[in-house]
């Protein structure tokens, strides 16, 4: 992704010029995949990555998702016990701001919803964000009123299956109808806060309410 100030009209311009390209040269039957198509999956092979950095290695022999912070109850969870709690499925689209056109995959999402982890965790009355910290360094910040919603969730399976290293292995967030910056890979951490902390692209001026 680029600094925000040139970001948009280059944007706009490799947007209408890919778009004018492929309607000019291909032909519906062509098009069709480029579109991913709403019914279908995007296959595993072709899902887009978007990362700062490099994929970590996360070893489940010693993992755990620390849930602290403005909390009553600190939760330390085994990948383990983040399957065993109770599921949910979301069919979803993930996109990435920097060109929503090509960085798009849909994919059926299973996790439990984050509003369960955080109410076994009791936030206090005051707290206004929650933070992820990933095995990268990332970080990304959501309104506690957006983490509480039913479809956002700590992700563990995409399609079904376990969720492929490159897309977050072993747990990620899906955070619907929200830009691809707020579905933190190789989640570590979720910080609970009363302080309005922004995540990584969010301080860089990516809107914090990141709806698409
Ligand atoms: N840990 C971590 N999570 C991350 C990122 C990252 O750099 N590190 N990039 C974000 C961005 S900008 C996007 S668009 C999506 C891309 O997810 P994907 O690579 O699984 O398609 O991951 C998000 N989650
Ligand atoms: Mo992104």
């Amino acid at each position: 992704m680029k600094p925000l100030s040139d970001r948009r009209t280059f944007l706009k311009l490799l947007v209408s010029s890919t778009t004018l390209l492929a309607l000019g040269r291909l032909g519906a039957d062509q098009l069709a995949p480029l579109l991913h198509a709403p019914k279908g999956l995007t296959p595993f092979s072709s899902w887009y990555v978007v990362q700062i950095g490099g994929t970590p290695n996360v070893n489940l022999s010693n993992y755990v998702l620390t849930v602290d912070g403005d909390v009553e109850n600190p939760l330390q969870l085994t990948y383990e016990e983040i399957l065993s709690m109770p599921s949910v499925q979301v069919k979803d689209t993930i996109q990435c701001v920097s060109d929503p056109y090509f960085l798009r995959a849909e994919v059926v999402w299973t996790g439990v919803p984050l509003s369960y982890i955080l109410q076994m965790a009791k936030p206090s009355p005051s707290a206004i964000k929650v933070l992820s910290y990933s095995a990268d360094g990332y970080t990304a910040d959501l309104p506690i009123w957006k983490a509480m919603e039913p479809d956002t969730v700590l992700a563990y399976m995409a399609d079904g299956k376990p969720l492929p290293q490159v897309h977050g292995y072993p747990v990620r967030l899906a955070v619907p109808r929200w830009w691809g910056y707020t579905y933190a890979k190789w989640v570590t951490r979720l910080y609970v806060t009363s302080q309005n902390v922004l995540g990584y692209w969010e301080s860089l001026g990516y809107a914090d309410v990141a709806r698409k």
